[in-house]
């Protein structure tokens, strides 16, 4: 029998804002929130009217002095409270992210524990933000450069991971002083409503955070409009990115996490097998919805074949099935209609255009999965630039390979995109992979690995993958702003 406690959770949720430290009903229309893997209606959000806007936002400034007042230590300690809360009750949080998202529960629980982790992380780091005494120009004169929270975050978030990507922005504010308004998406809610009632628990004070549901079009952008929110953090596609910085009506510090289309170039000194097992991983994971997902693969010809060959065999490998039912399946339902819409789309396009299938390219069979989003793990062989499987991001499980035969083709391919987020690469010879990492132009150059993100390392995309920095020392500096101060003795 499937678990019914996530239904009984998004009962409690169902039409609530988290405003002010208290779950309320909301005043605006509902909409329903369906299940990707059955069709069904699960729970409804409440569209946040401009009013409850306006009220979030207050409530944020108002909490803003005397969160950011309080000492690093008793921020970190609340962190830890909240990360020690999430992580107990991972199990749960993660069955109420498969019935929304589609992502099998185990991998959900992964989520969730990673969310924990940055609790805290943040917590540690809160307790390590200093300034500095710089030189000075002129004897008698002091210059002390100080820290200080930016104010109130709006932050904003896609689908496809509902707890990290909250997490990373709440906590980051958290441990810098901030407040926080956060918009989560429209088909994930449910996710960012159980970390605010975690938030309550731990006793975070009220107005700190505060979560609105609704439709980012129009919730999303009160706040990127509102002059009271001092800052947005955005995680979602580069058009939507792009948008918000063109209609922002004020100056506002932001930081956009966009698109991503992820080049893999393996090389014939590689290891084939371990090649081979990071791209099934990092294209197919999360139904290959993840910005850092691999799109597109690049393989020296000597190995071209042997390496398509083990990835056709590793896509038919894994299983797809509803991720409640099944919590250790490889790949759930994917999230809606739209990510399978445009996977088909691709897929048709590239077969159109001389593609040779190697595995999948459609949907699993049976009755289970009548009503759901399901597609198979598809492998596309000779894929070129013409294609859009190359050149757009899917956000879907299809991967393109092609062959390449000099290693600076190969770098012009990888290259050759608007995006600049994430990279991978397979090699053994120094050489090749002193060029790969040197030559590719992304945020991250995973070599050898398919794990581009963690959280001591700074995480972010160039040209129109984004600005700004999740993760690390750096992502929480981008909630403070800098204050020089020029004291003459
Ligand atoms: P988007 O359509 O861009 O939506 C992201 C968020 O923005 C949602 O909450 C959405 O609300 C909201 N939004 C939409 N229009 C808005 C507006 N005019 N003003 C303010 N907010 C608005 O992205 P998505 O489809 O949810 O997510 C997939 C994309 O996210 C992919 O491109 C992926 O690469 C990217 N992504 C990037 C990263 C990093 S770290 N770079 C990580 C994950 C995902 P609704 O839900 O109501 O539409």
């Amino acid at each position: 029998m499937t678990d019914q406690t996530p239904f009984q959770s998004i009962a409690r949720m169902d039409g609530m804002l988290f405003i002010g430290g208290a779950f309320r009903p909301g005043e605006g229309a509902r909409l329903a929130v369906e299940n990707p893997a059955t069709g069904a209606v699960i729970g409804h959000i409440a569209a946040a009217t401009p009013a409850e806007v306006d009220e979030a936002v207050t409530a944020a400034r108002r909490a803003f002095r005397p969160w950011a007042a309080q000492v690093p230590k008793a921020r970190a300690a609340a962190l830890h409270r909240l990360g020690d809360l999430i992580a107990a009750d991972a199990a749960e949080m993660a069955r109420i992210m498969t019935v929304e998202q589609g992502k099998p529960v185990n991998e959900a629980k992964g989520e969730i524990l990673k969310l924990a982790e940055a609790c805290h992380f943040y917590a540690e780091e809160a307790i390590r933000v200093h300034g500095e005494i710089i030189p000075n120009d002129q004897p008698g004169f002091q210059s002390l450069v100080v820290r200080e929270p930016i104010g109130v975050v709006g932050a904003i978030t896609p689908w496809n991971y509902p707890a990290e990507l909250v997490g990373w922005k709440l906590c980051a504010s958290l441990a810098a002083g901030c407040t926080i308004v956060i918009k989560p998406a429209e088909i994930t809610p449910f996710t960012a409503l159980a970390i605010a009632a975690k938030c309550a628990e731990a006793g975070i004070p009220p107005g700190v955070v505060n979560v609105l549901t609704g439709k980012g079009s129009q919730v999303g952008q009160a706040l990127v409009e509102h002059p009271q929110v001092d800052k947005i953090a955005f995680t979602g596609s580069s058009a939507v990115g792009l948008h918000i910085q063109q209609s922002c009506p004020q100056v506002k510090r932001m930081s956009l996490e966009l698109g991503g289309n992820c080049p893999m170039v393996v090389t014939a000194s590689a290891d084939i097998a371990a090649a081979v097992k990071g791209a099934a991983r990092r294209s197919f994971r999360n139904c290959g919805q993840i910005c850092i997902a691999i799109n597109r693969i690049y393989v020296q010809r000597g190995v071209y074949e042997e390496f398509l060959a083990g990835l056709g065999r590793a896509a038919e490998a894994l299983s797809v099935q509803d991720g409640l039912a099944h919590p250790d399946a490889d790949l759930g339902a994917m999230a809606s209609a739209e990510p399978l819409a445009k996977t088909r789309a691709h897929l048709a396009d590239a077969l159109a255009k001389g593609a040779r299938l190697i595995a999948g390219g459609h949907a699993p069979e049976g009755a289970e999965y009548a009503g759901g989003h399901f597609f198979r793990p598809t492998v596309l062989a000779d894929c070129t630039h013409e294609m859009l499987v190359m050149t757009e991001e899917t956000f879907g499980p299809l991967v393109g390979v092609a062959p390449y035969d000099d290693l600076s083709e190969a770098i012009q391919y990888a290259n050759d995109t608007p995006y600049g987020l994430a990279s991978y690469v397979y090699a053994r010879d120094l050489i090749e992979i002193q060029s790969l990492s040197a030559g590719l132009d992304y945020g991250n150059v995973a070599i050898n690995n398919v794990d581009a993100g963690i959280m001591n390392a700074p995480y972010g995309g160039r040209k129109q993958s984004g600005i700004g920095y999740e993760h690390g020392r750096e992502g929480l500096l981008e909630y403070f702003n800098f204050k020089h101060v020029r004291l003459h003795h």
